[in-house]
């Protein structure tokens, strides 16, 4: 597994959260998802044989949540 950290400046608050957390988790692959209102920050683990932070990142901006590593 791997795990990283994405910051999505557009997360402001727990609705936020929950919905970069359900567009991340749909994800095949994801293992885990835990975002944070205060620091913004999106950890994601993932199984790198199954999908990628490019996808990750996509589906982070398709849910209007554009991320930067
Ligand atoms: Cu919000």
């Amino acid at each position: 597994m791997e795990t990283i950290t994405l910051n999505a400046p557009d997360i402001s608050c727990e609705h936020c959260v929950a919905t970069v957390e359900q567009a991340v988790g749909k994800i095949d692959g994801v293992q885990a998802v835990s975002a944070d209102a205060a620091s913004r920050d999106v950890n994601v683990t993932y199984d790198a044989s199954h999908t990628d932070v490019a996808a990750i990142t996509a589906a982070l901006e398709a849910a209007g949540y554009p991320a930067k590593s």
